[in-house]
């Protein structure tokens, strides 16, 4: 592997989930096409890629069925897998899609004997995280929905919904687990209609909890460009909501089914402006990566994935500090906000000594319509330095060759 400055380091802090790179490109209508990497081989390979950790849902691991001594043996083997490669276990989540007993949903379903089992099912899981090191448990509610709504009141679903995750969250208070939870939500597949459809609706549903506290979200970009929605603009609203406990980074090609693309592989602005956010807004978590392969590759091609999701987001950090360091871009920014009259209004806060000034002050209307806002040539600039022609423009500041080689 030749080594250059966007090769991934273990304080990247960079993840991927088990059942992403040991994706074997099944789809709804064709088979396997790449034989099974075990977890200890993945464990390996993508420590040497340069990859902090794994994620894994408990059945990525321990198979469904498997006895207590044989997940005790997997659990063993896999630590020291963990150990001899310097691998971290940072989230843990549980598989309530591939059985057929959650056809109808976990915690959704009208079988108050499914609720239960979804309940016994996820507090294994949490066991295992916790035993793995993992201290964010996400939980992704994929069958948590409906074709028909006829089936199912939607406002006894939402009830059931927080019931379990209320039952989960005093269950880790009581164990007295350093564990918080990150929901995920997507809006239909492999359901008609999935509960909790954006991350908008999570955030609402959190507040509505026992324990608001330790739940936050885990946004997916594929998931939030399915709803057609800003997937930075999200991440904003979490991160200012203090609930990005973690994320799932993918893309996906506008308007279809759930893709788990490589990361950067369709939308490069719009991931420019999100790792941007991510790194200037102090995100501790990690970045992990909730895609796969092209069903077109071999393995070789799983490890060229994996590298080029870690890869494209150092390059786009790399860009958010040229952005930051280029002062045609820096310009153009603090002419846009000179915030002309700020001083004359106040603004941040309703005060009942300054509101009257406000309501008698006049508006040079017509000019203030007529301004210019300038995005044209602001947004030309932000092509350009993605599209990587503006480095010779931007290395002539001193301050962006000190900072992109830090
Ligand atoms: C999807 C989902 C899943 C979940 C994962 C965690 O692609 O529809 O993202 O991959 O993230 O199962 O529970
Ligand atoms: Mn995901
Ligand atoms: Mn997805």
């Amino acid at each position: 592997m030749n080594r250059d400055q966007f090769t991934p380091k273990k304080e990247d802090r960079f993840t991927f989930g088990l059942w992403t790179v040991g994706n074997r490109g099944r789809d709804p209508f064709g088979d396997a096409v790449r034989p099974p990497i075990s977890p200890v081989s993945i464990v390996k390979k993508l420590s040497e890629l340069g990859a902090y950790g794994v994620n894994l849902h408990d059945n990525d691991l321990v198979p469904f069925d498997a006895t207590n001594a044989e997940r005790e043996k997997i659990v063993r083997e896999f630590k020291t897998a963990l150990k001899d490669y310097d691998m971290q276990v940072p989230m843990a989540t549980v598989n309530l899609f591939f059985h057929p007993i959650f056809k109808d949903g976990g915690f959704t379903s009208n079988d108050p004997r499914v609720r239960a089992f979804t309940l016994q099912k996820t507090m294994r899981a949490i066991d295992l995280g916790v035993d793995l090191g993992a201290k964010i448990f996400v939980l992704w509610g994929g069958r948590e929905g409906i074709e028909v709504d006829a089936s199912k009141c939607a406002l006894e679903a939402l009830k059931h919904y927080r019931e379990g995750i209320n039952y989960l969250t005093e269950y880790v208070k009581d164990q007295k687990y350093d564990m918080k939870f990150a929901l995920e939500a997507k809006p239909n597949e492999p359901r008609g209609d999935i509960y909790l459809p954006t991350t908008g609706h999570m955030l609402g549903f959190i507040a509505t909890l026992d324990h608001p506290e330790i739940v936050g979200v885990n946004p997916e970009v594929a998931h939030e460009q399915m709803s057609g929605l800003n997937f930075y603009h999200g991440i904003a609203q979490a991160i200012d909501a203090k609930k990005l406990f973690h994320i799932d980074l993918n893309d996906q090609k506008p308007g279809r089914y759930d893709q788990d693309l490589r990361f950067g592989s369709e939308s490069l602005k719009p991931m420019f402006f999100l790792v941007k956010l991510l790194e200037e807004s102090g995100y501790q978590g990690s970045r992990h990566f909730d895609a796969h392969a092209y069903r077109t590759e071999d393995e070789e091609g799983v490890w060229n994935f994996a590298l080029g999701c870690m890869r494209t987001y150092n390059i786009l950090k790399y860009k958010a500090k040229q952005f930051a360091a280029d002062k045609e871009i820096q310009d153009l920014l603090q002419e846009l906000a000179t915030e002309r009259g700020k001083d004359q209004y106040k603004l941040d806060k309703y005060d009942r000594n300054t509101v009257g000034k406000l309501k008698e002050a006049q508006f040079d209307i017509d000019a203030l319509s007529k301004q210019g806002a300038k995005y044209e040539q602001l947004d030309q600039l932000v092509n350009e330095l993605i599209l990587g022609v503006r480095t010779r423009v931007a290395s002539k500041d001193e301050n962006l060759v000190a900072a992109a080689s830090r």
